[in-house]
């Protein structure tokens, strides 16, 4: 089933890096609303801040830092107060448990609202049993005259905005994974292609058209490429599939394939591109297993598109082939791409491959005219 988009394409994606809202944060003034007291204690290390004096914008205090188990159940002390007059307000804390460097609506642990002086809050709370081993951030934010859910990267005038560094341990461990961004994309080396891998754990939203974990794959076509392939059908969730250049700039996407179901197919024309990004993610939030397959069509390769009559032979050959018409000069690629020979079959219909190792080579036309695979074999 075709499903509206939530968003609108502008043809440039935003590059997301994961970097934590700090500036243009928090109150711009010291004085009045401000929270007084933060305490919690770790599995291992212990938190035990006093707020006042106040500080303006977003104060960083990820040098406090616990350790915290995934699994493992939790209890935060904090005294939403002043350091000044008292007025009413509003407090909100969040864990970036998924460690996306946003303060998602999903993590928030714990809301304030009052008039201080009041009595110390007490959050409960338990660290996702899915959470990832590694360093992320606890905020603490209050806002006087302010409304929940706050936002946690917003500023305004009276209150107070507190980072602390939080550990998780006995989590998963996402040592190796790659993937997860376009800075340590997979790397397609060779066409075809196959994948295998589940985006529901150790993958990040990069903020890629839905709230779904992305993984970024990177190819860079040869150039006997036309178009390449791409299919998530069989996946055990509703996919999303897009093409994206090194710029950020969508090539192609698509939703529901017509011939499976809710998962993903599109093919692309590889022609003058360079490095581009294929990015699987989920519909929605939805994720799981999938197998990404990428597959190409090289130039000429279609019969109809050449002078039908040209031909190698012997194909496969152990050594040399010879054509059975000229066609002018001509040029010799390795299935990947790299040129290695240049002939004139107008010399010689002579092509010898004998220095060359075991594979797939082809032979294309300066004109582009005629392209034929030669299967070398030894
Ligand atoms: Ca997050
Ligand atoms: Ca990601
Ligand atoms: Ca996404
Ligand atoms: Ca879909």
């Amino acid at each position: 089933m075709i499903k509206g988009l939530l968003f609108i394409f502008f043809g440039v994606f935003p590059i997301a890096y994961g970097q934590y809202c700090t500036s243009n944060v928090g109150p711009t003034s010291t004085v009045d609303s401000n929270v007084e007291l933060v305490q919690i204690a770790g599995t291992v290390g212990n938190i035990n801040f006093i707020g006042c004096p106040a500080v303006i914008g977003v104060q960083d205090l990820t040098n406090l830092s616990v350790t915290l188990n995934a699994g493992g159940s939790y209890m935060l002390n904090v005294k939403f107060g002043t350091c000044g007059g008292n007025y009413a307000g509003v407090g909100e804390v969040w864990i970036d448990f998924d460690q996306n460097g946003n303060f998602d609506p999903y993590e928030s642990i714990g809301t304030w609202m009052g008039t201080p002086p009041v009595a110390t809050s007490t959050f409960n709370f338990v660290v996702p049993s899915s959470a990832q081993n590694g360093a992320t951030r606890m905020r603490v934010m209050q806002r006087e005259a302010g409304s929940l859910p706050l936002n946690p990267c917003g500023t305004y005038s009276w209150g107070s905005v507190m980072d602390f560094g939080i550990t998780i341990g006995n989590g998963i461990d996402c040592t190796g994974y790659v993937g997860d961004d376009e800075i340590d994309p997979i790397n397609v080396t060779a066409l075809p292609f196959t994948d295998t891998r589940d985006n529901s754990f150790c993958y990040s939203n990069n903020n890629y058209v839905y709230p779904s974990p992305d993984i970024y794959y990177k190819l860079t076509p040869n150039p006997l490429i036309q178009t390449v392939s791409a299919s998530l059908c069989g996946a055990s969730f509703d996919t999303f599939l897009s093409v994206v250049d090194m710029n950020g700039n969508v090539l192609a996407f698509n939703d529901d394939a017509a011939n499976c179901g809710s998962q993903s197919e599109l093919t692309f024309e590889t022609a003058g591109l360079g490095s581009v990004y294929i990015i699987v993610e989920g519909w929605g939030s939805e994720m799981g297993n999938y197998t990404l397959t990428l597959n190409a069509d090289y130039v000429g390769l279609d019969e109809e598109e050449q002078l039908s009559s040209i031909r190698v032979f012997p194909n496969p050959t152990n050594g040399s082939v010879r054509l059975n018409q000229a066609i002018g000069k001509a040029t010799l690629y390795h299935v990947n791409g790299t040129e290695l020979a240049k002939y004139d079959t107008d010399q010689s219909l002579h092509i010898d491959l004998s220095n060359f190792q075991a594979g797939s080579y082809f032979l294309r036309s300066v004109d582009g005219q005629v392209s034929q695979q030669i299967v070398l074999v030894k």
